[in-house]
């Protein structure tokens, strides 16, 4: 197995679906969080100027959409059958897609950001959970996203719950994804996992504070 730290900031964000992939497939990594006043320092040293980065015997590797996909394949969370793996692959499409309407606006002006965070209550999710809980409706009856075991797509989907249900996005309501039994279900399953309870129970769960 090779040597793995996970770097990111103490909060979940980008870099939690990696790690309970890591933590539910007992693959050994360093969590390392980078504190922000050493954030300034360590910056110009990742690919990108920006965090998740994962480093593996030495190696790095940015982007958190590829150390996901790639802490999944360790953790035998990534379908090895290609169809199999567009389905989680689109899964993680959609939480991309809903997680970009979700900080459309990112400027100071609260009543533009009530506007916008509407828009993604009434139009956004509907549009694309909605899409979303069909799919997965069709792909079975769960609790998992796609096939019969725990794969990426049920942890993307879980960083998308967990941030609505936490309550941390203003003008957004907290019960927002309630109706969704089918994405509900694949959350609950995440959470439910002895693995993962043992994780939250390590790490109480921090969001942006
Ligand atoms: N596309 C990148 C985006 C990375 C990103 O925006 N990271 C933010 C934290 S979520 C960051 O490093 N912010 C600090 C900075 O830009 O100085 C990914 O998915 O990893």
């Amino acid at each position: 197995m090779p040597e793995i730290k996970l770097t990111y900031f103490d909060m979940r964000g980008r870099a939690e679906a990696s790690r309970l992939a890591l933590v539910v497939g007992e693959i050994p990594f360093e969590d390392e969080r980078v504190v922000f006043d050493h954030w300034k320092e360590a910056k110009p040293k990742t690919p990108y100027a920006a965090l998740p980065m994962l480093t593996v015997d030495g190696m790095q590797v940015a982007q958190s959409d590829a150390i996901l996909r790639y802490c999944g394949k360790l953790a035998g969370l990534y379908p090895s059958d290609p169809l199999e793996a567009a389905k989680v692959d689109e899964v993680g499409g959609v939480i991309d897609d809903v997680t970009h309407a979700m900080y459309r606006y990112r400027g100071d002006d609260k009543d533009k950001l009530r506007e916008e965070r509407d828009k993604f209550s009434k139009v956004d999710v509907p549009r694309y959970v909605g899409a979303l809980e069909k799919r997965l409706e069709a792909f079975g009856d769960g609790p998992w996203a796609v096939g019969g075991n725990m794969t990426i797509a049920d942890l993307h989907i879980c960083h998308l719950v967990t941030n609505i249900r936490c309550g941390m996005l203003d003008f957004v309501d907290k019960d927002l994804l309630e109706g969704y039994v089918r994405i509900v279900k694949s959350y609950s399953a995440v959470m439910e996992h002895p693995k993962v309870t043992e994780w939250y129970e390590k790490k109480p769960v921090k969001m942006f504070s």
